[in-house]
């Protein structure tokens, strides 16, 4: 079980009374992002996923805590206007680690992307965070030097983080490299091998798998003991008979790529359009899947929160 939360300023950081009471109580939370709401799904459908996303936590008995920036206060845990927000706003921006003050200090509407949720949950006590696929080093960085700020958060956060590993619109052994230097550990749930978010097997090898739950918490409990400050990356793969048509998918990608490429798309435009352009080339099979993908993560992460709160329970 994670520390006390620590007391914030509310006319920054508002956490739900909800989730407030079960981090006093020590009861199981699960922080999600809302970048995946703004940008990463099509409206309106993305309201209802959204939704769809906390039951899932819900379901496995933990509290779901959505965080993003609303009239420039930090949100851990989202009510219906507060979501309606950064669902159907077309000023909400997309917010990372380094964006957050700024939206804050000028009073506007963000959607936090992995890094900036990591962050802001840690701040908040909150030790588990589901999201779909994680950021990482994208194709041709070794020119264009983008690489997402999931990674260098991830290695100075200390917070386990459930995703589906990483789309292959990134470059994902150079990210599984990044990720090692970055003293991030990666744990395959049911697998030994790191997802590529449609597909089940991404092409490389985890070193480390774990079956169950409270396996997880076990590792959790352990970095606490060791004071080790970096994130715990769980990947959970989509089972084969869900992924999407590897032939597709291979298609698709290669489409993509030359699209950007094409419209000179850089920065922070790049994962939104890529996202895009996935969902439309496949007529909605990647947005079938990547709904799945995020309703499962949010519920192995609300298990994995279930069987850490155990732990504390037992006093360790
Ligand atoms: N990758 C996905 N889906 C997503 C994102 C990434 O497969 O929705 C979002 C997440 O919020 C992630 C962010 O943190 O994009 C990374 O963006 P960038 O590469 O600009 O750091
Ligand atoms: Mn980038």
């Amino acid at each position: 079980m994670t520390p006390a939360p620590p007391a914030l300023d509310p006319t920054r950081v508002r956490v739900a009374p909800e989730v407030a009471a079960a981090l006093a109580a020590g009861r199981p939370v699960v922080a999600l992002e809302s970048t995946i709401i703004s940008h990463g799904l099509p409206r309106p459908d993305n309201r209802v996923i959204a939704g769809h996303i906390e039951d899932a936590v819900r379901g496995e008995g933990a509290v779901p805590a959505t965080i993003a920036v609303v009239g420039g206060v930090v949100h851990v845990g989202l009510d219906d206007a507060a979501l309606a927000v950064i669902a159907d706003d077309d000023g909400v921006v997309k917010v990372s680690r380094r964006d957050l003050a700024t939206i804050v200090a000028r009073g506007g509407h963000g959607a936090t992307t992995v890094a900036a949720t990591a962050h802001v949950a840690a701040l908040a006590g909150i030790g588990v965070f589901a999201t779909g696929g994680l950021g990482g080093v994208h194709r041709g960085a070794a020119e264009t030097w983008d690489e997402s700020a999931d990674l260098t958060t991830l290695a100075d956060t200390a917070i386990t983080v459930v995703s589906a590993g990483v789309k292959s619109i990134l470059d994902v052994p150079a990210t599984l490299e990044r990720l090692e230097t970055l003293n991030v550990a990666v744990v395959g749930f049911g697998t030994d091998r790191f997802p590529g978010f449609y597909l089940r097997d991404g092409g490389h090898p985890v070193e480390w798998r774990v079956d169950d739950p409270a396996e997880v918490a076990a590792v959790m409990a352990a970095r606490r003991a060791l004071a080790i400050d970096a994130a715990l990356l769980v990947v959970n793969p989509l089972p084969e008979d869900r992924q999407v048509d590897p032939a597709l998918h291979d298609r698709v990608l290669v489409e993509g790529l030359a699209a950007a490429e094409a419209a000179g798309v850089r920065g922070k435009d790049v994962t939104p359009f890529l996202l895009a352009h996935f969902h439309e080339a496949t007529g909605g099979e990647s947005l079938r899947a990547n709904v799945e993908i995020i309703l499962a993560n949010a519920a192995l992460a609300a298990r994995i929160a279930v069987a850490d709160a155990d732990d504390g329970a037992d006093g360790r």
